[in-house]
Order: structure tokens, then sequence, then C-alpha cells
């Protein structure tokens, strides 16, 4: 296809490029993590989203080659902001099922975590709901090969797939994202906190870590505190950013 051939150029030209987003522990109201988020400029300078070319990156298997890329380039930034003077910030990446599949994952992420002297503690792998439900034979021995460099792996998107609540019991998973749909609508009337607090119940009764992902108001950052949630993720505190910004930000807001 068109967009395809295109990627193949954009990938050639080096016009893929990371953005970075903070995630604040609502507990200290301090930075805890970091996630990595993948953007395209297009010739003309405007932004392709990766919901855009993920998809094709996937079908056409140039995820294997970006996500490689995105892995290493997310454990440099690891170990450069460590550098800086944050060495506690962790650093989610997201990753695809195509990705997690390839007989050489392991090794390019061992050699990412080698080569960039990225802490493995702080390192968290991003799995989708759907990914995690769809593929749980196949994920439950790459996790636990994953898990045993002591790198975490967190659900994204939770509660938009089924929500079988079996493949949670099978996969060693540290933590679950809560999807920006239940945040959207969190202050709007007691009902629709029901799904975000029984989310973060569920979470801590399995011993996981709950972040919430699209805080776009104070307001939503109070109620999800109160009712329990760890972390947060959204504009209220930054959209995701150029790399070349993220020291002043953590400066700023460290
Ligand atoms: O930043 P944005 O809302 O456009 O991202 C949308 C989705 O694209 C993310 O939630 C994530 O699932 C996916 N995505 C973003 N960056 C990456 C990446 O580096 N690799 C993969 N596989 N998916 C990504
Ligand atoms: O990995 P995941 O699909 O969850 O990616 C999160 C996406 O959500 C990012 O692409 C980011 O651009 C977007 N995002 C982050 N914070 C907010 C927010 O507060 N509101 C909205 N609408 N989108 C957000
Ligand atoms: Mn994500
Ligand atoms: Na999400």
């Amino acid at each position: 296809s068109k967009l395809m051939q295109a990627l193949r150029v954009a990938i050639e030209r080096q016009r893929l490029f990371l953005c970075y987003q903070p995630q604040i522990s609502l507990h200290s109201g301090q930075v805890c993590g970091i996630e990595a988020l993948l953007r395209w400029r297009a010739e003309d300078g405007r932004l392709i989203e990766p919901a855009r070319f993920i998809p094709i990156a996937e079908h056409s298997g140039m995820i294997v080659g970006i996500g490689e890329w995105v892995l290493r380039m997310s454990c440099f930034q690891q170990a450069e902001l460590a550098r800086h003077g944050y060495p506690q910030l962790s650093m989610a990446i997201n990753v695809s099922v195509s990705q997690l599949r390839h007989p050489r994952f392991l090794a390019t992420l061992q050699s990412a975590l080698h080569d960039s002297g990225a802490s493995p503690q702080l390192i968290e792998l991003e799995i989708t709901e759907s990914m995690a439900m769809e593929e749980a034979d196949f994920l439950a021995r790459t996790l636990e090969s994953i898990k045993a460099l002591g790198v975490k792996i967190a659900v994204d998107d939770f509660g938009t797939g089924f929500s079988s609540l079996s493949y949670l019991q099978r996969l060693k998973v540290d933590r679950l994202k809560i999807d920006r749909t239940f945040v959207g609508e969190i202050g709007d009337n007691e009902r629709s906190r029901r799904i975000p607090e029984l989310v973060i119940q569920l979470g801590h009764k399995l011993d996981l870590s709950v972040l919430a992902e699209g805080v776009e108001t104070a307001e939503q950052a109070n109620i999800l505190r109160e009712l329990g949630c760890d972390d947060a993720q959204g504009y209220l505190y930054a959209r995701p950013m150029e790399p070349q910004h993220l020291v002043e930000w953590l400066r700023n807001h460290g």
C-alpha cells in the first residue's frame, strides 16, 4: 500500500522518533516514571499517530526493526535520565505481539539493557489486554523469560478487552493501566467510578500496581487518589514531549 511504502521511506530517512510522557505517583505527587511513545513526522511536518501506522508495521514485518529501535532508544533514555540525576524513574515501553513472537526478541532486549546500562527493574514492557488474552499460552513462557531478566510487565488499555480474568492468574504481570476511556467520565457521577474502583481493588488484590491513563483534570486525579489508584499519566501533568524537553520538564516538576 501507499502508506506502507511511505513508512519504509520514513524509516530510511529516520522520520520516526520517540516522545516521552511522565507518570506521577498519586501518593507522593512525584514523577515516578516515563512512557515512550512512538511518532512519525511526515515530510510536510504533520505527525502521524501510531494507531495509523503500527498496524501496517505489524502487517509488513517492519515492526521488528522499529520495535528493536524503540527498545534500544528507550533503554538508553532511561540510562541517560539516571546520569542526569533521575536514577529512580521507570521507563515504560510499548511492545506488540509480533515483536514478542520474534525469536530474537529476548536477545534484543538483553543487548539493549547491556549496551545502555539501563536498570532492568526500571524497564516496564507494556502489552495490551487483547494481546494478553489471545496469546496467553505463548506469552506465559515469554513473559517468564522477560521477568527472569528483572524487567517488569504492564497490561495496557486495561478494561477494554474482554477482561477474562484467567490470564491475570496465568501471566505474571506487575501493573494494570486503566484505559483512559474510563478515566474521562470519572468526574461525571458516582456510577462512572465503579469500574475504575473495581480495577484498582482487583489490581491490589493481585499485588499489582495500578496506573490511570488520560488524567486531564485535578478533579479526576483527586477521585483516583481517593479510590486508591497508585499512579497517573495524562495531559493534567504533561503531554508526550520530545526528549530535548524532558530533563528541563523534570527539573521544574521534580
Ligand atoms: O501516543 P498515542 O496515543 O498516539 O499512542 C497510541 C498507541 O500506540 C499507544 O497506546 C500504543 O498502544 C501504541 N504505541 C505507541 N508507541 C508505540 C511503540 O513504540 N510500539 C508499539 N508497538 N506501539 C506503540
Ligand atoms: O499506550 P497507550 O495506547 O495507552 O498510549 C497512550 C496514548 O494516550 C498516548 O499516545 C498519548 O498521546 C495519549 N494520551 C496521554 N495522555 C492523554 C490524556 O490525558 N488525554 C488523552 N486524550 N490522551 C492522552
Ligand atoms: Mn501504553
Ligand atoms: Na491505553
